[in-house]
């Protein structure tokens, strides 16, 4: 079977558009991107949606349009300023320093947000009028990272992918965004979401519980009604691509210039965008401290920067042309002489074949970035020295670092070290040896064409994963609708926080709103209601009491009739849990925030205003305390939504509503509505009590245990609202009133 097309989407698009003679001509770039995609293109079609780069006014945009399409690609058209707020303002200032560590680089501006924001919008628009149903898209870096979202809510039920293709940074460095909500949110649109490397995931998903609250595994999280898969796909490049180019005639030319010039000579190479993140100035001036202390090499090696310009409107970018250009001066005046030049400094982009002629004319590559997601120069360089072997220094703050371990690992902020590594480089044997062998292998096969078809692997084989999960929850619409409208005597089971009303960081400020009340009201006149939770008696007495509805407290412990009468379920007492008191106050002493709820056969500690890392490791700490503690005991553990409750084993949500099922047997139709883990023994229950007469939902996402969900409480109160007004009127009115006989 053929795989579906594919959509792909990146800020700009892989091509360069000119004006020849009154037409436009679209010419395709070459970058790694593209290779990786291209091999993708072979087995399945795709087409790439972005910005061409250029502004082009309404009356050409027909024209460019058609020239892009000859490519695969579709244009996403943007006014000047919009791109300009969008690419420079909020991308290029913003996100690129803070994602890559660098917070005082960071210049955050309303405005150029509002056009990033538009910008990601168009983007969505775009998708949506393009996209095939069900066909897979695949967005790319972090200046598209509100897409994924937009997307959703524009009801797209395609799989998504993103790709991050620079670093994520710690939770310290990211929570100086002022949007930083935004971006998160916007990410987890996405059913897969890549990074280069385990660390940037690691930083990921400490950010993600910190600024959201939602805690994940190592490979995925859940976000409201969908698993997240977190993936560590770092990229590749294209080996055999590098090996035609080295028969190239500019390859070729290239490498023998070089040699020829540096006859008896080291050759030093660096190849960057002349990016304050690549870690040039400070390759420079550990090359002026080797020459400053190592007389014996003056004269005698030769550092070849290549600095692409990039970026040249953003102030810091034209600040650092300048910082470079000083140094350079500065090391040639100071160990030039008119038949040497130590720094050959070349400002401009350089074809890829001539790339390859340096690299292979390089001793010694010199890759020494301060932050970079993963860096391909250094990859390219092992491929294109290939059997030589040659000699890499590597920053460990790129991505590769992780990747490439035949590399000399260096920190650019260690001068001292990284004199030392381009001095072990120019006094070592020349040609191959184990570590060398090893990378070249390793970039041979782990090539761009196998990180696209591992990232689109990923991407599909989700999707197959979550077809069979819950829909959304709408009463007055479809099947739900089918089975509720039909209802004379419904029965209507809910748990009540996380379900009825939202968390709080106090369990006691969660008291019940106007609108629960409002709502428990109207329903009880039209069904019989209960509120089954795991609170205790005296608090729900207090917060529902007046109501005429019924009550489980303590996950059953007892059951209130509508008429306020609590009848004791199991003879229980909490002398059991008087061991355990001292294990558990220990663990609210030494977790800030922490505190015990203590109810009469059971006891909770909740740990939801508290540190969210901390809580949950000192929550795993405590589970493996309590297994020991327990062992053998009557009582057992039940861990929630950022709490840890030890209960007695029959006290249990399953039991209970077995039981409400029982005193109501005349009920000929359940609705069920629950967020917690003790709420899936409640949906279990009457899910076996005989499906086709029952409505399960899920509060907060998909839930297995649920054949529906909302997302919050707020929208589980409106569809009970919809529900008393489906059946406003239809019920019996004796099933609806307070028992005074049962
Ligand atoms: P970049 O920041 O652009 O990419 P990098 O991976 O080093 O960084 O380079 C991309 C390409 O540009 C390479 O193929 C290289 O040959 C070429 N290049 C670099 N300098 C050049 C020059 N002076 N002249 C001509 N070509 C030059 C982002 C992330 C990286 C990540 C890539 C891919 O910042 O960390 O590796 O995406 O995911």
């Amino acid at each position: 079977m053929s795989s579906p097309k594919l959509i792909v989407a990146s800020a700009r698009l892989p091509v360069t558009m000119a004006r020849k003679l009154e037409r436009w001509v679209a010419t395709p770039s070459n970058g790694g991107l593209v290779t990786a995609l291209k091999s993708v293109a072979d087995e399945r079609g795709f087409r790439w949606l972005g910005w061409p780069g250029t502004n082009v006014v309404e009356s050409e945009r027909e024209a460019v349009t058609a020239a892009l399409r000859e490519h695969g690609s579709e244009p996403v058209f943007l006014g000047k300023a919009e791109a300009e707020g969008f690419y420079e303002g909020f991308s290029n200032r913003v996100l690129w320093p803070l994602l890559h560590g660098m917070v005082e680089r960071s210049h955050f501006s309303p405005s150029a947000w509002r056009n990033y924001c538009r910008v990601n919008e168009k983007f969505a628009d775009a998708i949506v009028a393009s996209a095939d149903p069900g066909e897979p898209i695949w967005i790319h870096d972090y200046q598209l990272a509100l897409l994924p979202e937009m997307l959703r809510k524009r009801g797209v039920r395609s799989p998504i992918g993103f790709f991050l293709h620079i670093p994520f940074p710690s939770f310290e460095v990211y929570r100086t965004l002022a949007v930083r909500e935004d971006i998160l949110r916007g990410l987890l649109g996405a059913d897969v979401i890549g990074f280069h490397a385990y660390e940037y995931v690691s930083h990921f998903r400490t950010t993600c519980l910190k600024v959201l609250g939602i805690e994940s595994e190592v490979d995925e999280l859940r976000f409201g009604a969908r698993t997240v898969n977190l993936g560590v796909i770092p990229i590749g490049i294209d080996p055999l691509l590098i090996d035609e180019m080295k028969g190239h005639e500019d390859a070729i030319a290239e490498r023998h210039g070089i040699q020829n010039a540096n006859q008896g000579k080291k050759v030093m190479l660096g190849v960057d965008r002349l990016d304050y993140t690549k870690g040039i100035p400070e390759k420079l001036l550990a090359f002026e401290e080797l020459l400053r202390t190592q007389p014996k090499w003056r004269g005698k090696v030769v550092l070849i920067q290549v600095a692409a310009p990039s970026r040249e409107a953003v102030a810091d970018y034209q600040n650092l042309k300048r910082h470079v250009e000083e140094l350079v001066g500065r090391i040639n005046g100071q160990y030039g002489s008119p038949t040497h030049t130590p720094v050959v400094y070349i400002n401009k982009s350089v074809s890829r074949t001539r790339l390859v002629g340096m690299y292979q004319a390089a001793d010694i590559a010199l890759v020494t970035p301060l932050r970079d997601g993963m860096n391909l120069v250094a990859l390219e360089y092992v491929a294109a020295r290939g059997e030589m072997g040659g000699c890499l220094v590597l920053s460990e703050f790129a991505g590769s670092a992780h990747l490439l371990s035949g590399a000399r690992l260096i920190s650019p902020y260690n001068q001292e070290d990284l004199c030392a590594a381009m001095l072990e480089g120019l006094t070592s044997e020349p040609g191959m040896d184990a570590g060398f062998a090893h990378m070249v292998s390793f970039v041979g096969e782990n090539t761009a064409k196998l990180w696209a078809q591992k990232f689109l692997s990923r991407l599909e084989s989700h999707t197959e994963d979550e077809a069979v999960l819950a829909v959304p929850l709408d009463v007055s619409s479809g099947k739900a609708r089918d089975r509720l409208e039909s209802a004379r005597q419904p029965l209507v089971l809910l748990d009540y926080d996380g379900t009825l009303r939202r968390y709080e960081s106090q369990p006691m400020q969660a008291k019940p709103t106007a609108e629960v009340l409002r709502v428990l009201r109207a329903l009880s006149a039209q069904a019989v209601v209960y509120v089954v939770s795991g609170r205790q008696a005296d608090v729900m007495d207090r917060w529902l009491g007046d109501l005429p509805i019924g009550m489980v407290c303590e996950h059953g412990l007892a059951i209130r009739d509508r008429d306020g009468e609590w009848t004791q379920r199991l003879n229980v007492s909490g002398a059991g849990l008087k061991p355990i008191e001292p294990i558990l106050e220990e663990f609210v002493q030494r977790t800030p925030g922490s505190l015990l709820e203590k109810k009469s056969a059971s006891i909770a500690w909740h740990y939801r205003a508290s540190d969210p890392e901390y809580g949950t490791f000192q929550a795993h700490q405590l589970l493996g305390v309590l297994e020991d503690a327990l062992n053998g005991s009557q009582f057992n553990v039940l861990r929630g939504r950022r709490v840890i409750e030890v209960r007695h084993v029959n006290a249990t949500k399953g039991d209970a509503t077995a039981e409400l099922l029982r005193l109501h047997s005349d009920a000929d139709v359940v609705f069920a509505a629950g967020d917690d883990r003790t709420d899936e023994e409640m949906m279990e229950v009457v899910a076996r009590s005989g499906g086709e007469r029952t409505v399960t939902c899920w509060v907060g996402g998909q839930n297995a245990s649920a054949e529906y969900w909302v997302e919050e409480p707020e929208q589980l109160l409106a569809e009970l609202t919809e529900l008393c007004a489906l059946w406003g009127g239809r019920v019996s009115p004796a099933h609806g009133k307070k028992r005074s006989s049962d």
